[in-house]
């Protein structure tokens, strides 16, 4: 409390959170922000404060605790270059829609302009706000204490609500301190009472009901916004109402349960074939919550991921800036895909409808003779015994190692493709990833988010040696605060995926992709099962494919933080039905089918 009984700006920030019901904030400290810190330090008993050992740890940790819970959480960075460390992992969030707050100090407003330490000065006073503008969804910066409120209950709202972000709240040094209100922003006056689960145009949702039932090859396409939107249930009943088959995105996976008997699969560059071939050859693809990237699209050359048109797509997003972003629409809908779905089934009920069995039978005919193709293709894999581990057997077995309820946590790289195509996830939040930025430690840190999110649920992260090396500080943090999570690093002794495209596309021209010893030209790593170890973590080594299922068991029943450093071959690439183009070098080719092209 300030002399007239007014909260300061850091209190008032901090009773936001806790009215907010925020359980965590994660950061790193510095003089800009131990103001702060001080008001963190008084509601210890409110909200836990985990102090981590690099800044973007933190907000890949905030963002996986809220893809497992919806739960938005925050982070607190330093003036200067601690906040600096933040916009790697506010990308991630904001390409991927994922909120959370990132309260960053600056310096005092009466130092504004003159250059004082840690001040971004050149172009503009204070001017942290530039260096994050692309990558999040707003920044607010109060100037004055009584201006925080305002700040902090409309920073909350623009990060929930339509298509949910992250926001940066910067506070100068000064306006920590400073008196700020006498009451809080209370969540149920201004935020708490916001939908922004709109419907669809009710002719849109006719018009769309008339599309699904007149269509011979339908495809349901789901990407996150159907895991985020909590729209997995309403999807899966629309799927079997209609017996649509339902393919996803690399983001999307998980949404429906891959053993479902209508789950296609990945639709990709690397996608199984039956997701690719259903999806490219379909007549109506309704797409739900999904961007259509060049990874999902096969760089959208037509005829390997999708064809449209002819297919006819109808594409629902919150986002309007989505909808016939890359394809043309048959009908864009904005809407939340919850919302839509649950109007989708209202009307059909209302008409009455049954789906046309006999041509819907044909179609499931189809998929399932792809479905035959694809498992052929891919079945010698699963025989392959080698040391280093073929990569397919180990997507494999960590996968089959993994209890239902468990939650795996990818980093970006080779090792993401191959659990994509080989990882069977059950949950919508099974399996976790980041498509839309794809920084190397989301996984490496994400996963102790995971693991707060869930204590009860087994926890694993699959990360690459490069990444994980780059990120290893997440070792001491585990420990720190107890978090029993597993690391299977995926050690292939190369950033592997980029190796991948040398070979693939540069003849062979290899460098600054593999690491190796200077004396004896053999490929170099720390050992990271003794570097896990120095740091008071279990740590084993596995190379041999039959022996990594029970060392993931193994690290999961240990209750405590492990690290299973496994040796994995890095010359295979997962071949799918899709491409992918690097313009100027080439196309990659489909490893199984042909380009589809309309007879
Ligand atoms: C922070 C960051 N730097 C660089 C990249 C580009 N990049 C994408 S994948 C990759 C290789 C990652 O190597 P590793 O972690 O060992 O994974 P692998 O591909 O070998 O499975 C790189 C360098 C990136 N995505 N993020
Ligand atoms: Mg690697």
């Amino acid at each position: 409390m300030t002399a007239n009984n007014a909260l300061n700006g850091g209190q008032v920030i901090v009773d936001y959170l806790i009215r907010e019901k925020v359980p965590y904030v994660f950061g790193l400290c510095g003089h800009g922000n131990i103001s702060f810190i001080d008001a963190l330090y008084e509601r210890s008993s409110d909200i836990k404060t985990i102090s981590v050992h690099h800044e973007s740890v933190a907000g890949f940790m905030a963002d996986v605790y809220y893809r497992i819970t919806g739960q938005p959480t925050a982070t607190f960075t330093s003036c200067g270059p601690g906040s600096a460390n933040m916009p790697i992992c506010l990308a991630n969030a904001f390409f991927d829609s994922v909120p959370f707050l990132a309260v960053t100090g600056n310096v005092p407003t009466g130092q504004f302009n003159r250059g004082a330490f840690q001040e971004t000065y050149r172009h503009y006073q204070a001017d942290f706000p530039s260096t994050v503008r692309a990558y999040c969804k707003r920044v607010f910066q109060p100037t004055r204490g009584d201006m925080v409120p305002l700040a902090i209950r409309q920073a909350w709202k623009t990060m929930v609500t339509g298509r949910p972000g992250p926001v940066v709240l910067d506070v100068p040094f000064d306006i920590f301190k400073e008196a700020a209100a006498t009451e809080t922003p209370r969540p149920e006056e201004w935020n708490a009472n916001i939908s922004s689960r709109c419907g669809a145009d009710p002719e849109g949702v006719a018009k769309a009901v008339d599309m699904l039932l007149s269509a011979k090859r339908p495809v349901i396409l789901v990407g996150q916004g159907v895991k985020y939107g909590g729209a997995a249930a309403d999807l899966l009943r629309l799927a079997e109402r209609l017996q649509i088959p339902v393919a996803c995105s690399a983001s999307g996976m998980g949404a429906i349960d891959s053993e479902h008997p209508l789950a296609l699969g990945l639709v990709a560059r690397n996608g199984h074939y039956q997701a690719n071939h259903a999806a490219r050859q379909a007549d109506v693809l309704l797409a739900l919550g999904v961007r259509f990237d060049d990874r999902t699209s096969s760089s959208w050359l037509p005829g390997y991921s999708f064809t449209i048109p002819p297919t006819q797509l109808i594409h629902v997003d919150i986002d309007p800036d989505e909808i016939a972003r890359n394809y043309p629409v048959a009908l864009g809908l904005m809407a939340d895909v919850r919302t839509f779905l649950r109007q989708v089934l209202a009307e059909l009920d209302h008409r009455k409808s049954r789906t046309t069995g006999l041509a819907r039978n044909a179609w499931l005919d189809d998929i399932a003779g792809y479905r035959k193709a694809w498992d052929a293709f891919i079945a010698p894999g699963f025989q392959v015994d080698t040391t280093p581990i073929h990569p397919q057997r180990a997507a494999h077995e960590i996968d089959k190692a993994l209890p239902e309820d468990a939650i795996l946590v990818s980093d970006i790289g080779i090792h993401h493709n191959w659990l994509l195509q080989y990882c069977k996830p059950k949950r919508p939040d099974s399996l976790v990833g980041s498509m839309g930025f794809g920084p190397m430690g989301f996984g490496v840190a994400g996963v102790l988010g995971a693991k707060l999110a869930a204590p009860d649920r087994p926890c694993v992260s699959v990360c690459g040696d490069g990444a994980f090396f780059m990120h290893a500080s997440v070792l001491g943090t585990a420990v720190e605060y107890n978090i029993p999570v597993v690391w299977v690093v995926w050690n292939n002794y190369a950033y592997a995926s980029i190796r991948g495209l040398q070979r693939g596309f540069l003849e062979g021209r290899e460098l600054a992709t593999d690491f190796r010893h200077p004396e004896t030209g053999k490929p170099y790593n720390p050992d990271f099962a003794a570097m896990a170890r120095s740091a008071g973590v279990e740590g084993v080594s596995v190379d041999r494919a039959a022996d990594l299922a029970d060392a993931v068991r193994a690290g999961i029943a240990a209750g405590r933080p492990y690290l299973i450093d496994a040796n994995v071959g890095a010359d295979l690439n997962p071949g799918g039905a899709g491409v992918w183009e690097l313009p100027g070098l080439g196309q990659s080719k489909p490893a199984i089918g042909d380009r589809y092209r309309i007879a």
